[in-house]
């Protein structure tokens, strides 16, 4: 029955592949074999597919870079008669080559563009053998060499077949859609269009007509324009120019984001379709104006929104379309307008979502941090340039072409191997190289090197002259400076660079949605500090008119492999999680931006919080984002009075009681929203204590979503209480000064800003808690040792300052008077950074309450966090 059903299927499948338009496509993404180069184990996986999805996130150093293969037989029926067959890769990481019935049909450089194969000669009907060889090795020819994301390898986006006749719209050029459109003069009135388009004539024997129709926004066919190809030779590529105008076209703008689409035929002599293709467009105009900024048709235009990267929580860069649209639908609904697709062009559907809702674009080459010094770097730099010009060209949404990222952060003269003013001559020569190659492909578009907050070093090396727009990633307030430096930095930029635009091309601050403060400070890593880093840069942002716009680093968190901190693998300078759960910084962008009515309790995402009761309830600050004038808030129903909105938001005192607390916001304007949040109470009367979570030497709470319990900050212990007797806060020492909490990956721990602070020296923790049977953890890490490997350039010199050695540190500790741990030696017992709890149950019968009391033997004793539960 099974085999009927199949061979009915295919006899099917044939069916409509030869009854369908000459033009065929079809996805080859299910059920490939993979297996490392070497190795025996062999997995059937589906495209898209990543080697790396969990190795970058675990405690091993590095994650697998090598060659792997991916198997697969393909099967070929009729539908291949008198047609081309074509591969389409959309992104692999990132040298691929690729076999076909063992014969080598191509290889491709380069991580983050789409590329084809003609594989006409090498197949046959029936069973084909595909193999894949991949590698993510690092490679000097190959950008990106090195950069602040995880190098996942894999190939990660969709794989098709595509099937087209003899005679055809090119598919080979740069695996674009050979049709580019565009309008080199527009305005209200007018625009000019000028579409040239690349054919492949293998046989020339017909005489062919190419016919192309514009159909306007509503559905209307208002031009044709004919080229009979009487005399063209048989040739890979033939192209087609064919001009026309539009009269008072519709323009394509961010509220009305309309499209024209361009319909492509190749005709034979009696008229019959050949080959045919649609491809969408947008009529629009723009420039940018170094003092006022950018305007779009016309139209002032701020350009504000985010940076994004590509991958997701467990997925590394195998994400489905559908995250991809998601992605830019959260930016969309925050109100932003503007995307810079960093640090590499994405998957297409991210354009063409963007041209869809109305979002401005830049995209990228991924030359980061430092060029390469193989004689082929610039040539496949050009060669992935014109890769990303063609195959974004006819984007409305697409208003920049941008390469080379902050690529002075490094100093490669410091290793003796080259004279800067000989890496200078060399960056100047290829950042001109590729210039030239885009302006050539595309003169209408202006093109962008995004730079790091060093402008005299980039002013020196002359690559400034080179594009139309300078992008400066600003961290004030983060790696270098305070806050406050951030608007004299953006003027001075504006006073060394009088004719360029610019661009804030990334700001932005680590938030674990996890942490939080009340008392935020840089470098705590809470949602609280990257809320106030935000709020005071959008404000400057807005007001200086020269700023043409601004992208957030970053619309999520992303993978970055070495990254110690609070979420160790991560760079969580993210508006959203790694799984897009949205952080309080995205709320508020949201009421700043959005335009549409809206209301939000922030710390939406914060359910379990906690603290300690005075007089019977525990007071702390919630912030509610709000675009109404009046914000009232009810906590269980009862009104906590009504507040008018102070910028975005309105923040109120909450008197949380143990258990559940019900939040209603209702703004001015009608909206509503409602948050229940988990409140673990510590009682003032400590006869009916339960548990207690303390992080030592923080000033953080820290929600443990695995374990649903919430981390609070120590206090000093009082009779009747609870807390720490003597001691004092650790803080790592910086370049620029010392930081609320140390950055080494804790290992063994998904917790680990439970593990980053700690206190030292201390005498006690002391609990008075009534009679009972408890458990008692204590949680240590040793933190002071030396930091293995280099520093991150990020840091632009603000890096960790510790001697060589781990000072010595041996001590006792006891509760209620035992010793429990004798000669304890973190470093010598387990390392340095390693999480370590040590769980005592305690019985206690005589009022005496809970002491682990530290007796020092050598240097000071340390705790880190502490946690005291009542068993019965
Ligand atoms: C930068 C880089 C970006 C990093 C970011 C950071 O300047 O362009 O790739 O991820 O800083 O978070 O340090
Ligand atoms: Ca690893």
């Amino acid at each position: 029955m099974k085999l009927i059903i199949i061979i009915l299927l295919s006899v099917l499948q044939i069916a409509t592949a030869s009854a369908s338009p000459a033009r065929y496509e079809r996805s080859i993404n299910s059920r490939w074999t993979f297996h490392k180069e070497g190795s025996d184990i062999t997995e059937t996986v589906n495209i898209p597919h990543t080697w790396n999805a969990l190795d970058c996130q675990d405690d091993t150093p590095g994650y697998w870079r090598g060659t792997a293969w991916y198997e697969k037989t393909v099967i070929i029926n009729d539908e291949l008669d008198g047609k081309r067959l074509f591969v389409r890769f959309e992104g692999a990481n990132q040298e691929l080559d690729l076999y076909v019935n063992d014969l080598h049909a191509g290889n491709h450089k380069g991580g983050y563009t789409a590329f084809v194969f003609d594989i006409s000669q090498l197949v046959k009907r029936g069973c084909n053998s595909f193999k894949i060889k991949l590698t993510n090795s690092h490679d000097e020819a190959i950008p990106p060499m090195r950069a602040d994301f995880t190098f996942f390898g894999g190939v990660y986006r969709d794989v098709s077949l595509i099937f087209v006749p003899e005679n055809h719209i090119s598919v080979s050029h740069y695996a674009s859609s050979g049709v580019y459109i565009s309008t080199p003069e527009c305005d209200r009135e007018s625009a000019k269009v000028k579409i040239v388009t690349h054919l492949t004539l293998n046989n020339t024997a017909k005489r062919l007509i190419l016919e192309q129709q514009i159909i306007d926004p509503k559905g209307n066919a208002i031009a044709t324009l004919k080229h009979p190809l009487r005399s063209a030779p048989a040739t890979s590529d033939y192209v087609v120019e064919q001009h026309t105008k539009i009269i008072n076209p519709v323009l394509w703008d961010l509220d009305s984001p309309e499209q024209y689409s361009l319909i492509t035929r190749l005709l034979d002599k009696n008229g019959k379709v050949i080959d045919k293709q649609l491809d969408a467009f947008g009529i629009r105009y723009f420039n940018f104006d170094p003092d006022k900024g950018f305007f779009l048709n016309g139209r002032h235009v701020k350009l504000i929104g985010t940076n994004r990267h590509q991958d997701y929580k467990n997925l590394g860069n195998a994400v489905p379309d559908e995250i991809h649209l998601r992605d830019v639908r959260q930016l969309k609904k925050m109100g932003g307008n503007f995307l810079r697709i960093a640090h590499y062009p994405q998957d297409p559907i991210i354009s063409g979502t963007c041209d869809e809702m109305g979002i401005v674009t830049c995209v990228e080459i991924p030359i980061i941090d430092r060029i390469g010094n193989s004689p082929d770097f610039t040539e496949n730099c050009i060669n992935m340039a014109l890769e990303m010009v063609y195959q974004n060209y006819n984007h409305p949404s697409m208003i920049i072409w941008a390469y080379m990222n902050e690529v002075l952060i490094e100093s490669p003269w410091n290793t003796g191997k080259i004279s800067q003013k000989d890496y200078f001559t060399r960056l100047y020569d290829c950042a001109s190289r590729i210039d030239y190659a885009i302006k050539r492909a595309d003169p209408l578009r202006p093109t962008m090197i995004p730079n790091h907050n060093f402008p005299e070093r980039y002013k020196q090396s002359g690559i400034t002259d080179i594009p139309d727009i300078l992008g400066f990633n600003l961290y004030c307030g983060w790696y270098t400076g305070g806050l406050d430096s951030l608007g004299p930095t953006l003027d001075k930029l504006r006073d060394m660079f009088p004719g360029k635009s610019l661009i804030l091309t990334e700001y932005g601050a680590d938030a674990d949605s996890r942490l939080h403060s009340f008392s935020p400070e840089c470098f705590d890593y809470t949602c609280e500090y990257g809320l106030m880093f935000h709020k005071h840069y959008i404000q400057l942002i807005l007001e200086k008119e020269y700023l043409a716009g601004s992208n957030v680093w970053n619309l999520n968190d992303f993978y970055s492999e070495f990254r110690g901190f609070a979420v160790p693998h991560v760079n969580c300078k993210g508006l959203a999680t790694l799984d897009r759960i949205p952080k309080d910084s995205y709320w508020f962008y949201t009421a700043m931006l959005s335009g549409k009515p809206f209301i939000r309790i922030g710390g939406a995402d914060w359910k379990i919080r906690g603290g300690q009761a005075s007089k019977g309830v525990c007071l702390q600050p919630v912030e509610v984002f709000s675009t109404a004038a009046q914000i009232e808030l009810k906590l269980n129903g009862k009104s906590l009075g009504t507040k008018s909105k102070e910028g975005h938001s309105a923040v109120f005192d909450i008197p949380f009681t143990d258990g559940e607390n019900i939040l209603e916001a209702y703004g001015s304007d009608g909206v509503t929203d409602i948050l229940r949040v988990d409140f673990r109470m510590i009682p003032e009367d400590l006869s009916k204590f339960k548990e207690i979570n303390v992080m030592l030497g923080s000033k953080r709470y820290f929600e443990d979503r695995n374990a649903g319990q919430i981390w609070i900050p120590e206090q000093e212990y009082h009779t009747g209480s609870w807390g720490y007797v003597g001691g004092q806060v650790m803080r790592p020492r910086y370049s620029s000064g010392a930081r609320p909490a140390f950055e080494a990956n804790i290992l063994g721990t998904s917790i680990d800003p439970v593990f980053q602070t700690q206190r030292a020296g201390l005498e006690a923790f002391k609990a008075d808690v009534p009679n009972g049977k408890y458990y008692v953890y204590l949680y240590f890490a040793e933190l002071a040792g030396p930091v293995k490997g280099k520093p991150m350039p990020y840091n632009l010199g603000n890096d960790i300052l510790t001697g060589d050695i781990t000072p010595e540190r041996v001590f006792d500790v006891a509760i209620n008077g035992k010793t429990v741990l004798e000669e304890f030696d973190l470093s010598k017992t387990y390392g340095n950074n390693v999480a370590v709890i040590k769980k005592f149950p305690i019985d206690v019968c005589d009022g005496s309450g809970v002491t682990v009391s530290f007796k020092a033997i050598k240097g000071l004793p340390v705790l880190n966090a502490v946690r005291i539960f009542k068993v019965q």
